[in-house]
């Protein structure tokens, strides 16, 4: 495997969610592949779960890993080509590229969305020109518009915890004070979408994301409605993507809540969100912490969807 960034480059679903289980029995078993190899994570952007569990899952490789967060410590970094370079920002991405491919096999970049220019963010420049310029194979920590290792964790957890054979999963937003990116819910409804689920999405009118992500899927802006005989919620907030509105807050209506009376519409539901989640803005307390959470669970398996993707990765060094 050369480059993870989105659904098509993991292959055939069902034999990676295969192997993800066996390296989840295993995770010690292919030390050696990771023998004298060196990981090098780069963050444009802050992560608990992404660093940590990506890290692991290197370290139970056998390999050894180096962490640069750019924006605390490194030159600031230009990332459009033609622009006179007399402000702040010290150094061209076009070397620092190369360079840090220099150092490193194998090498993560997190780099969220602008939400500025949707344009931009959805050219994927940051991450697309690592794969063009880095000499190494590039995953996806997160970039503008895809997260493919969360979706993959998330994939696993509804594997492992699903009592149907086609259970009903269930893509809502939910309010949060800040405008995010889409990439979460973009990457989540093209996973789920490639597998053999029923998803159903749901958000406040204006939060249609683009539909090369959702095509297969059905949009239910009844939220009670969409909720409804589902076996999974999955819970996420996004800003908007449609035309002049892209990257804004249109809505806080804590109406969309996740809590209990809600999640009683449902075939008693298990509740994911990739976390980091704002308690009583996205969910209650009261659901997140029920029997019915899967939100540890789910970022556990971070770890295991990080090592499918550089054991694949190594596979293809040796
Ligand atoms: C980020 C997002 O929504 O893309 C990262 C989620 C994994 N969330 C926040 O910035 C709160
Ligand atoms: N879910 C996730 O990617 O979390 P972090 O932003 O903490 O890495």
């Amino acid at each position: 495997m050369k480059k993870f960034t989105c659904v098509e480059d993991i292959g055939p679903l069902k034999e990676a969610i295969e192997e993800a289980l066996e390296v989840k029995r295993n995770r010690f078993s292919y030390k050696h592949l990771g023998e004298n190899k060196t990981l090098l994570m780069i963050f444009f952007n802050s992560s608990l779960r992404t660093r940590l569990s990506t890290q692991k899952a290197a370290m139970n490789l056998g390999m050894n890993v180096m962490v640069l967060d750019v924006n605390q410590g490194a030159w600031k970094l230009e990332t459009e080509r033609g622009v006179v370079m007399d402000g702040d920002k010290a150094e061209h991405l076009l070397e620092a590229i190369p360079v840090m491919g220099s150092y490193c096999d194998i090498i993560g970049v997190r780099s969220f969305a602008s939400l500025k220019d949707r344009n931009e963010d959805y050219e994927e420049r940051v991450i697309e020109q690592f794969i063009k310029y880095s000499g190494r194979p590039v995953f996806s920590m997160e970039a503008a518009t895809r997260h493919p290792l969360q979706s993959f964790a998330d994939l696993i957890t509804i594997e492992e915890h699903k009592r149907t054979e086609r259970p009903k999963v269930v893509l809502t937003w939910a309010p949060h004070p800040k405008a995010l990116p889409q990439a979460v819910a973009n990457s989540f409804a093209e996973w789920v979408t490639k597998g053999d689920y029923e998803l159903v999405i749901t958000h406040p009118k204006g939060y249609e994301l683009d539909e090369k992500f959702t095509r297969g899927a059905t949009i239910e802006y009844d939220q009670r409605k969409a909720f409804e005989g589902a076996d999974f919620v999955y819970a996420k907030n996004w800003s908007a993507y449609e035309g002049e509105n892209y990257g804004k807050v249109l809505s806080t209506d804590m109406d969309w809540i996740v809590d209990s009376e809600k999640m009683a519409l449902t075939n008693n539901a298990f509740f994911m969100h990739c976390l980091p989640v704002r308690r009583n803005m996205i969910v209650t307390d009261e659901v997140i912490e029920a029997p019915t959470s899967l939100v540890i669970p789910e970022a556990a398996n971070r770890e295991i969807s990080a090592q499918v993707v550089l054991k694949r990765m190594l596979e293809g060094l040796q």
